[in-house]
């Protein structure tokens, strides 16, 4: 169906982990394309024009890139219960960016000879920095003060409400989530000892797990790939350009987006429109048809060309 959620993903990304909550918040029925967690990813990249990471949301021809463009068009979709209000997208970005630094230290530093060379490789090429198991053990007593610095500000806050934003969940409790989930999925043990001198914050993670997500269906990547191609990029998903755009670009000039931090292969494509908060690109594909892809603005690099 066309109007069917389509999340590409694998299940112990932290980043779809995210998306995953947020459907478990709204109670929404999804579709679950699993994604190889290397490269090469042949099923992901004639509907990306390039990006390999994960997670992706798909519906239809519409491909929605980085899990802050697909939350936010999730609220769009299904706007009760209300989950996003506009300063959580700080508190998003600082979980993503900063607090996910520590995380993967501590779990890396401590799986360090056992993780898959092939893995090592691949996160190599895609960060073009070597992957040091080694420096990440060394700074793993940093990065667990530094975390447990975290779950103290999650303790403080929840003294106000059970969840991060008062009452009902909210985007700060997913952007906890991230790096709670990831750590604890690895090192169950080690995160259920670090969290249980913050027992507020070891009852929120105990109510988050209870919430679950949604209701999901898997897909093949195949018929994922021929729904792309049998529709067209729905024009109602459209954003209002904003011919002010400090860019300075028109609609309908060649360009290239890219994200900022790493793993930027860069995407060409035409552009849509841009505003402050969203970029959309479209690309004629030869095997997809047309597709658009969007982008939230913060976090990537708009070029011509
Ligand atoms: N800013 C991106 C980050 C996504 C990200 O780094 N995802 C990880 C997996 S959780 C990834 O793609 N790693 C490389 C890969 O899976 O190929 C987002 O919010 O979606």
């Amino acid at each position: 169906m066309a109007d069917e959620i389509i999340l590409h993903h694998y299940w112990n990304s932290p980043f779809s982990e995210k998306v995953r909550l947020l459907f478990g918040i709204k109670g929404v029925a999804w579709r679950g394309v699993i994604q190889p967690v290397i490269m090469p990813k042949p099923d992901l990249i004639p509907l990306t024009g390039g990006y390999r990471r994960i997670p992706v949301m798909q519906v239809g021809a519409d491909i929605f890139i980085d899990s802050a463009a697909i939350m936010a068009e999730i609220e769009r979709r299904h706007p009760q219960p209300r989950v996003i209000r506009g300063a959580d997208w700080a508190l998003n970005a600082w979980a993503d960016r900063i607090l996910f630094q520590p995380t993967v230290a501590i779990i890396f530093g401590a799986i360090g000879g056992a993780i898959d060379p092939a893995f090592v490789k691949d996160r190599e090429a895609m960060s073009g920095r070597p992957f040091d198991a080694a420096a990440m053990k060394a700074a793993g007593p940093s990065a667990r003060g530094q975390f447990r610095a975290a779950l103290g500000w999650l303790e403080a806050q929840l003294g106000d409400g059970p969840y991060v934003g008062g009452e009902r969940p909210s985007l700060g409790d997913i952007a906890f989530w991230l790096n709670v989930w990831f750590y604890g999925s690895v090192l169950k043990a080690q995160l259920e000892q670090d969290i249980s001198d913050f027992p507020q914050a070891a009852a929120w993670r105990e109510r988050l797990t209870a919430i679950g997500c949604g209701t999901h269906t898997e897909m093949s990547p195949a018929e994922a790939l021929a729904i792309a191609a049998a529709n067209e990029p729905d024009a109602a998903l459209q954003i209002a350009h904003d011919p002010a755009d400090p860019s300075g670009l028109s609609p309908g000039a060649s360009v290239t987006m890219c994200a900022d931090d790493y793993g930027c292969d860069p995407i060409a494509g035409s552009l849509v429109s841009a505003n402050p908060h969203a970029i959309v690109i479209s690309r004629q594909t030869p095997e997809l048809g047309r597709l658009n892809l969007h982008f939230p603005r913060a976090g990537y690099v708009l070029r011509a060309g």
